[in-house]
């Protein structure tokens, strides 16, 4: 295990640096995406990388008949909308072209999922995270404790704020020494998409496509915004929104009152109820990366049938302007699916 650790360290300390030299980056893409030994990523739902199938898989007998609980959800009345943006502004993300997709009625949760709702999960299905299974998950450095950044390997210390910390999972947040007891209101943390699979599935629900989760972020504003609520920022110079203020990756002036996550509740919600679709934390959906879009019109898609990682929308607490600039409906970046960070969680979804 300390082998497979120290490996992963040292790949992640390249990618790193092949990203660097790529230009600004906030690197909590692709660069954060879990290596291990034996590369399987690219498997359907349900899987578990870590070896430990059976218990990481959601027991069909425990699941809850929730099918009717649709308190908490919000429902988005079925239409033509346009999604993906003929303005992008990391091209190379796949943000454009604009096109034109037609969704079914389909519910959404209102809030980023909850350690509350998390911890509930737990308990009745025993399901154990796939970074509890690995022992580790990626951590922002400036979150972390000296005590926990005095044990990371000194070369991974040089690496800029990204750092895989061992014992690192959504009970302790940012290593050991960390707890959730006052923040079981904000979003879980370190939940790869296989992870945030099981618990929807547990819910009676499912993880939107991206489709699905740009149109429920639109708010259904008629004409195409940077945000869920327009395109200032900080309109009547209010937050509206969990992102870093300040100078990136330096100094978090946390001008939006958080250094970290947030509580779920917090910021005021878009035009159809839902709260902090752009930052908080990053948001897994149910499509396969790709960057290459038809312009044509689409019913209901759903992304690929294949690839090696999924799309994740919305930003989160890291974000910079300068540095990464995806607080917006149209931006989106990518993750393994047994990839787990710091800054990644999810809602849910249901088809009618
Ligand atoms: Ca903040
Ligand atoms: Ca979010």
């Amino acid at each position: 295990m300390r082998a497979v650790f120290v490996a992963v360290l040292i790949v992640h300390t390249f990618l790193i640096k092949a990203a660097e030299s790529e230009g600004t980056d906030c690197q909590c893409g692709k660069v954060l995406n879990r290596k291990t030994n034996d590369d399987q990523s690219g498997k359907t739902e349900g899987f578990c990388s870590a070896g430990e199938s059976e218990a990481c898989t959601v027991k069909e007998n425990k699941y809850e008949q929730r099918i009717n609980a649709h308190d908490g959800m919000a429902m988005i009345n079925s239409g033509t909308f346009a999604v993906g943006t003929n303005q992008p502004i990391f091209v190379a993300d796949g943000e454009g072209p604009r096109r034109n997709v037609t969704l079914d009625d389909f519910y959404i949760d209102v809030y980023e999922v909850s350690n509350r709702d998390f911890e509930e999960f737990a308990k009745a299905t025993g399901h154990r995270t796939e970074a509890e299974k690995f022992g580790d998950s990626f951590v922002f450095e400036g979150l972390l404790s000296e005590e926990t950044k005095s044990k990371i390997n000194e070369a991974v210390a040089q690496a800029p704020w990204w750092l895989p910390v061992k014992d690192c999972n959504w009970r302790h947040p940012e290593g050991p020494d960390s707890d959730i007891l006052d923040r079981m209101d904000h979003p879980v943390i370190h939940v790869s998409w296989n992870d945030a699979t099981a618990f929807c599935k547990w819910r009676g629900k499912r993880l939107p496509t991206e489709s699905e989760w740009e149109v429920a972020c639109r708010g259904g504003l008629v004409t195409e915004r940077l945000f869920p609520w327009g395109n200032r920022l900080t309109p009547k110079n209010q937050h509206r929104t969990n992102i870093w203020q300040g100078v990136f990756p330096s100094n978090n002036s946390a001008e939006d009152g958080f250094v970290g996550t947030a509580p779920i509740t917090e910021f005021p919600p878009n035009g159809y109820g839902l709260y902090n679709m752009v930052g908080n934390v990053w948001e897994w959906t149910s499509d396969w990366w790709v960057t290459e879009h038809s312009d044509k019109p689409a019913k209901n898609p759903v992304g690929p049938s294949s690839g090696t990682d999924k799309v994740k929308k919305g930003g989160s607490y890291l974000c910079h302007e300068s540095y990464c600039y995806r607080y917006r409906c149209a931006a989106r970046s990518q993750n393994t699916p047994d990839t787990s960070a710091g800054n990644l969680g999810f809602r849910c979804a249901m088809s009618i």
